[in-house]
């Protein structure tokens, strides 16, 4: 039998919603030309995150009848720290509703103003909470991970060099801020080899290393395939090996873990732990269900066990990448290598005649919609942000559009669907014009930022 089929046979379906292209155009209108303001019922096919729309096993809809929903001491808590403990090896997990309450817990608790913290590329959140916690996010990641057509097997490995000056010349730097995999620069890996250099620097520096751990099973996949000496290791030895480098981690259950919401915090150090339950208390809930009930606690014990399985992960990557090759046969421009979550195209050289200002990728979102009703995300000008000092865009160098599948959603036909919708999109790209936009929140701005359309 070959091995990069789905190792599961699906038993409940739910329709999808069938739109004209009428219908469509009112909607991007109604939603200000921003794909996270459509309704759902708007969209046929929804690649716009693959965050809490994975579907669960018949095993984990079975673990929500055994929610224990005690206000303290739940059983399903105990199950959870017992499954982290033995899959990530944090001896102390702390649970949060989602990935950004890890993420706020652990910036104020670390956190000091004027602190520096050094990463691999900046994520939306995760730079948000270091930010209003007083710190400054600076990017460390390879110079190769800013060039879409670059081909380096571990775009997500930091810049050691770079690092060490930061280090060097920064004032405090209360840890190190690791993302396995990079979700920013195409859901690219980070290797071992470079994870065992990055603790070795921290020790030096006398600094903490902390793992956004959100993908890591699939960037453990990558490692298995892409780095000497892992082939005949399994992906869960390869995680385990990962998190043993780090000294905790923050954690989005709703990727990687097969659930639709959740997170945690896992650290080895004891007194930090006791700050993290104490803030978990004031923010999240009691800390033994931090802001989930029980039965999710127990889906996200059970989806931890489903995602390390191999047959699982490999599937998971090998459909993200048989829609990846697809566009790229057909002539679309992508970041390579293919991701694990998603595939990402590249408004720049898609629309290579619209001014980033003009906000390319949210137009390429846009049309794909329009085309054939699949949502999918901008990844660019608008996702970056305002830098806080200077109040203006900042500018990153990757303009994208993420195309990112759920686990275990769509078939394979769906995705055929899909690049033909993206190829007739790409083929009308020098007739399509830029975007002004016309209302702006404060903060992660993409979320509810409005748009109109330019004409070409
Ligand atoms: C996505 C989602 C969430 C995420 C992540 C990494 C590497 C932390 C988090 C936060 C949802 C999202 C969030 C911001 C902008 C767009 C989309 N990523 N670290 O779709 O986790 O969402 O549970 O609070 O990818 O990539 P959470």
């Amino acid at each position: 039998m070959r091995d990069w089929y789905e190792p599961y046979k699906i038993k409940a379906v739910e329709p999808i919603p069938i739109t004209t292209r009428e219908d469509r155009r009112a909607a991007l209108d109604d939603a200000g030309w921003n794909t996270f303001l459509l309704r759902s019922d708007q969209v046929t096919i929804d690649l716009l995150t693959d965050s809490g729309t994975n579907a669960m096993s018949d095993r984990q809809w079975a673990a929500l009848m055994m929610g224990d929903e005690a206000y303290a001491g739940s059983r399903n808590f105990y199950r959870l720290e017992d499954t982290v403990r033995r899959v990530y090896g944090y001896e102390h997990v702390i649970p949060t509703h989602q990935g950004r309450g890890a993420e706020h817990i652990v910036s104020e608790m670390l956190i000091r103003p004027g602190d520096t913290i050094p990463g691999n590329m900046y994520f939306t959140t995760t730079r948000l909470h270091q930010e209003l916690a007083g710190g400054t996010f600076v990017d460390v990641i390879i110079e190769d991970a800013h060039d879409p057509t670059n081909t380096d097997p571990f775009k997500g490995d930091v810049d050691l060099d770079m690092l060490e000056k930061v280090l060097e010349w920064a004032d405090r730097v209360p840890y190190l801020s690791i993302a396995a995999t990079v979700n920013m620069a195409g859901g690219q890996p980070i290797s071992l080899a470079n994870l065992r250099a990055i603790r070795e620097i921290a020790d030096r520096f006398g600094t903490l290393v902390m793992l956004d751990a959100t993908r890591a099973v699939e960037n453990a996949f990558f490692i298995q395939e892409r780095e000497p000496g892992y082939a005949d290791k399994t992906v869960a030895q390869i995680l385990r090996e990962m998190c043993d480098l780090t000294d905790g981690c923050t954690m989005s259950a709703k990727k990687d873990s097969l659930v639709n919401i959740g997170g945690w915090i896992g650290l080895r150090d004891p007194e930090l732990a006791a700050q993290a339950r104490n803030l978990c208390v004031v923010y999240e809930g009691l800390h033994t269900y931090g802001g989930l009930a029980g039965r999710d606690m127990e889906a996200i014990a059970v989806g931890i066990e489903e995602s390390i399985d191999d047959n699982h992960i490999r599937a998971r990557i090998y459909q993200v990448r048989e829609l990846g090759e697809r566009l790229e046969s057909l002539g679309v421009p992508i970041v390579e290598p293919i991701g694990g979550h998603a595939v990402f195209l590249d408004a720049r050289r898609i629309y290579p005649h619209l001014p980033q200002d003009q906000f390319p990728a949210q137009r390429l979102a846009a049309e794909i919609y329009l085309d054939s009703g699949t949502r999918t995300m901008e990844r660019g000008i608008v996702s970056a942000g305002r830098d806080p000092e200077t109040g203006k865009h900042r500018r990153p160098a990757l303009e994208l559009v993420r195309v990112t599948i759920p686990r275990r959603v769509y078939t394979g036909k769906h995705l055929e669907a899909v690049a033909v919708s993206i190829v007739d999109v790409t083929g009308r790209a020098s007739g399509t014009g830029g975007l002004e936009m016309t209302y702006e929140p404060e903060y992660l701005r993409f979320f509810q930022a409005r748009f109109r359309p330019l004409p070409r």
